[in-house]
């Protein structure tokens, strides 16, 4: 139990717990001829589907994400991205993947209980 205090108060502390503005777009440094990867994705109680999306470094990638149930949101720390899902809506989250790496997300929806139950994933950049 005290772990699970701890891992939500580390999550509140880091997404700011409080009310914020979407943002779902990183682009920076991106070319003009930057390939674009599209993926459809879904969001329910608790999950994201598909979960680990591998990308190759220099890629655009745009996630059209639809949730099928409840309101979600979907957080990437490193790009500053934070966008709500509502329920039954699609949104997009377009960020340019520069550099190999690994990126984690989740949803930060009630101050991490979500993320605790698994809703989280990671994109892979090759
Ligand atoms: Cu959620």
């Amino acid at each position: 139990m005290k772990r699970v205090v701890a891992a939500i108060a580390l999550f509140s502390a880091l997404t700011g717990c409080a009310t914020f503005h979407n943002r779902n777009t990183f682009l920076d440094g991106m070319p003009p001829n930057a390939p674009v990867m599209d993926v459809a994705m879904t969001v329910e109680n608790y999950r994201f589907t598909p979960s680990v999306i591998h990308v190759e470094a220099g890629t655009r990638l745009r996630l059209g994400i639809t949730s099928l149930g409840s309101k979600h949101e979907i957080w990437i720390k490193e790009f500053e991205i934070h966008q709500t899902i509502p329920a039954g809506r699609t949104v997009t989250v377009d960020v340019y993947l520069a550099e190999p790496g690994e990126y984690r997300y989740g949803c930060s929806l009630g101050v991490g209980i979500h993320y605790l139950f698994g809703m989280k994933g990671r994109i892979i950049v090759e």
